[in-house]
């Protein structure tokens, strides 16, 4: 009996490695059916609803624009010969390739996104010197409100834009909109810095892939398109109002008062506006305090609908219960901490009975890296909110890979298997279906709606991708 035994052993781990080998393979056919599953049926739930081309949805959105260097961030430094520090300093603002070098180190590591104005200006041109001696340098026209409004018209929407801009610029708009603002010769210009996931800097390893901004903007920060808007606004007739791109008043060397006369004129705008048109704002990364508190007073409370990330939200709500901005918070946010943070919110903004002109808020859209999160008012004027969040998802993959057509190949899943609706303990969990990866459900008032991002593993780019999202998001809900 030995004789056998001994011949088995070998052939055992032979058919042990077989195997393995196997169910890898199974493994991995698995894995790329099962994305393939998610995008059919995300493409599906897309689809549902077309948008009425005999009468396209009418948009108007503000404000500002910008022509977008992208370049490679660390490429960027080392061409600059701006060297890593090991201090990691978070500044407000930017004025010695110290500061530069210390709070790009700050956000590098954990990849978190942000933007700073560079307040010298002979340091914000040896930047953009330098970024033009880079081979793999592209631009493109950047800023929130022509982000969202090429992404509007490409969707089919008429498009009215507030925004001076250069005709660089005008150039690259779609057809569809007609830009109110007069046009200038020196656009303001920011300089994207992307990495990618496990890129190197010195001694630092980015967690994941995204971008540090520098500008030195000076239209931008005055909205000095409001007035034209406003006087072509009526005369448009949107079905929608989106205002976006006000961080780049953040930390801004205003004179004493300049900001709140910008934003009362806002106000003004906002206040003007006929109810029955939904209006949206975009909120952004921003880092100056008293300007938040300042959109608290004068934006927000005209806003129907709030978009925003997993940065951007806890930011908020920490200081509309009355602490300071979290600058940094969990990159990669369980679904249940972001709900029950999007339900304060919501609880939060419409406890407070609406003054004159004033709106309550019935839209909130979180967008993370891993998933879309919607809420809606139940009976409020958006509409097709499964649907919107699907597009909300797809439009994440498409943007950051660069392409309308999504690879499976060049995606994965980074949502768990299920998720719990809420951190409370007890909560209900609801399992992640591949065949109907959208799962919607009603609470109280409102209906939540949250999809999975397919997240795209070879990043073309991730500026601007908040607003792709947003945008389609919101063309889907008029
Ligand atoms: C502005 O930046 C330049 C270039 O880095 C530097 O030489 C200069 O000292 C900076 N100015 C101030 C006021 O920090
Ligand atoms: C940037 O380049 C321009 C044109 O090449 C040059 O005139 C200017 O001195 C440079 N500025 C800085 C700060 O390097
Ligand atoms: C908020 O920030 C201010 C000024 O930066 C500081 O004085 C205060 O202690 C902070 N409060 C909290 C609760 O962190
Ligand atoms: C995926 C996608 O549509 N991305 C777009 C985001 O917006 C910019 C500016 O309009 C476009 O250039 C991108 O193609």
């Amino acid at each position: 009996m030995a004789a056998p035994k001994l011949l088995f052993l070998p052939l055992l781990s032979l058919l042990a490695l077989l195997l393995a080998y196997w169910l890898r393979h199974v493994d991995k056919d698995n894995l790329q059916e099962r994305l393939d599953t998610v995008l059919t049926s995300l493409l599906r739930a897309e689809e549902k609803v077309g948008l009425d081309v005999r009468r396209p949805p009418r948009i108007a959105i503000g404000f500002g624009g910008c022509l977008d260097i992208i370049v490679d961030g660390v490429a960027l430094m080392q061409e600059a010969a701006i060297e890593p520090s090991y201090k990691q300093v978070h500044h407000n603002f930017i004025e010695t390739e110290t500061q530069l070098a210390e709070s790009f180190a700050y956000f590098f590591p954990p990849g978190a996104a942000s933007e700073r104005y560079v307040s010298n200006d002979t340091l914000f041109r040896k930047l953009v010197n330098a970024s033009k001696r880079l081979s793999e340098m592209r631009w493109a026209l950047g800023g929130n409100a022509p982000v969202m409004a090429n992404r509007l018209a490409a969707e089919g929407c008429d498009v009215l834009l507030g925004g001076r801009l250069s005709t660089e610029e005008i150039s690259v708009l779609s057809d569809r909109i007609t830009v109110a603002g007069e046009p200038i010769t020196d656009a303001d210009i920011h300089l994207i810095m992307e990495y990618p996931t496990g890129a190197k800097w010195g001694n630092y390893v980015s967690r994941r892939a995204n971008r540090y901004i520098v500008h030195s903007d000076s239209h931008n920060p005055m909205i000095d398109s409001l007035e034209d808007f406003k006087s072509q606004l009526e005369a448009f007739k949107p079905d929608l109002l989106v205002i976006g791109g006000l961080q780049m008043m953040d930390s801004f060397p205003f004179k004493t008062g300049q900001r709140e006369a910008r934003l009362k004129a806002l106000q003004e705008m906002l206040f003007s506006v006929d109810q029955k048109i939904g209006c949206h704002f975009e909120m952004a990364s921003f880092v100056e305090q008293d300007l938040m508190r300042d959109l608290l007073e004068y934006v927000i409370p005209y806003s129907d609908s709030l978009g925003m990330n997993e940065q951007e939200l806890p930011n908020l709500l920490s200081l509309i219960k009355g602490g300071n901005i979290t600058v940094l918070s969990d990159p990669y946010p369980r679904v249940a901490s972001i709900l029950d943070q999007m339900r304060e919110l919501y609880q939060l903004l419409r406890s407070q009975e609406p003054k004159s002109g004033q709106r309550v808020l019935t839209r909130l859209h979180v967008h993370t890296l891993a998933f879309q999160a919607m809420m809606v008012t139940k009976g409020s004027m958006w509409k097709n909110t499964m649907s919107a969040t699907a597009k909300a998802s797809l439009t994440a993959n498409r943007h950051v890979c660069g392409s309308a057509r999504i690879d499976t190949r060049k995606a994965k899943l980074i949502m768990d298997d299920s998720f719990s609706v809420s951190r409370e303990v007890g909560s209900q969990r609801i399992p992640f279906k591949e065949s109907r990866p959208v799962s919607c459900w009603e609470e109280e008032t409102f209906e939540i709606c949250l999809a999975p991002v397919l997240v795209c593993t070879e990043v073309f780019q991730t500026a601007g991708g908040g607003d792709n999202i947003s945008a389609a998001g919101l063309v889907l809900q008029i």
